[in-house]
């Protein structure tokens, strides 16, 4: 099914949509096109249809969603959670983010905002225009001698693009501060001129919870090469072998969920 004709006409069941399914869901990774990840509401959140992307039942340590607030929807009142570190990307639209004693701020398309466990905030639209937002909450892994981190409020646009690869046509922005052992997760954003692959298949213990944002391309996972779009998404496990080949005419970006600079529980 091709979720370029997504969401379907009201009423209409798409050309090809009768049991053809680009979605997977193996052991240790998950491909999930929207069209199949169905509705959730969360009592945390008025006018707001949540689609739950990652989750422990899939196996992930770590949870991810897509909110779609109405207008006038979001936290009635502010919310926070013991132990539980929040990430907001908006996908689009314009997201009122308030932090307590502190005025909303207005965040526009690829505005975010990182909360460490145990901050109240309130995440709302307050514009006539639907708002997408990509949320990420993780358990705090505490490490000894470390400080918690602090909240974090900026847009892609204030974070410098690198490539530490040498490869040309590669670029990372890392929208968390790189290296800064406080923080137990990335979330980079992953960019690709066409045809830019990287340079050999990964297995690594560190999970993802990867969303495409632009562009298109196959993506390896394990055995399989996947057709990616975006809105798809993909959770990759422990040592899930792992490659994108970037294909189409514009560049490609995706928004990836690492777990970085803590050791093995054993
Ligand atoms: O940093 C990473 O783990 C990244 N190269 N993986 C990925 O894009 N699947
Ligand atoms: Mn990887």
């Amino acid at each position: 099914m091709n979720n370029r004709v997504f969401p379907p006409a009201a009423g209409r069941v798409p050309p090809g949509a009768i049991g053809h399914n680009r979605g997977v869901v193996r052991r240790n990774y998950a491909f999930m096109p929207p069209e199949g990840v169905l509705i959730s509401r969360l009592p945390q959140y008025r006018d707001t249809i949540v689609r739950i992307l990652a989750a422990p039942v899939l196996g992930a340590a770590f949870a991810q969603y897509v909110l779609e607030i109405a207008p006038g929807g979001g936290t009635p009142v502010a919310y926070a959670e013991e132990g539980v570190q929040h990430f907001f990307y908006v996908l689009s639209g314009e997201a009122s983010f308030g932090l307590t004693g502190e005025a909303p701020k207005a965040l526009t398309e690829g505005g975010f905002t990182y909360l460490p466990p145990a901050t109240p905030f309130t995440l709302r639209n307050e514009t006539a225009q639907p708002l997408r937002v990509l949320a990420l909450r993780k358990r705090y892994d505490a490490a000894p001698g470390l400080a918690m981190p602090e909240p974090i409020l900026s847009h892609r646009d204030a974070v410098p693009m690198t490539n530490h690869t040498g490869m040309e046509g590669r670029g990372f922005q890392f929208l968390l501060p790189y290296g800064d052992l406080r923080f137990d997760f990335e979330m980079n954003l992953m960019w690709f001129k066409p045809g830019v692959c990287f340079p050999a298949v990964e297995t690594h213990v560190m999970e993802h919870g990867l969303y495409m944002l632009e562009g298109q391309g196959l993506y390896f996972l394990d055995q399989d090469w996947h057709e990616i779009w975006a809105r798809d998404f993909i959770w990759m496990g422990g040592y899930c072998p792992q490659q994108f080949y970037p294909t189409g005419h514009g560049d490609a970006c995706y928004l990836l969920y690492k777990n970085v600079n803590r050791d093995i529980a054993l």
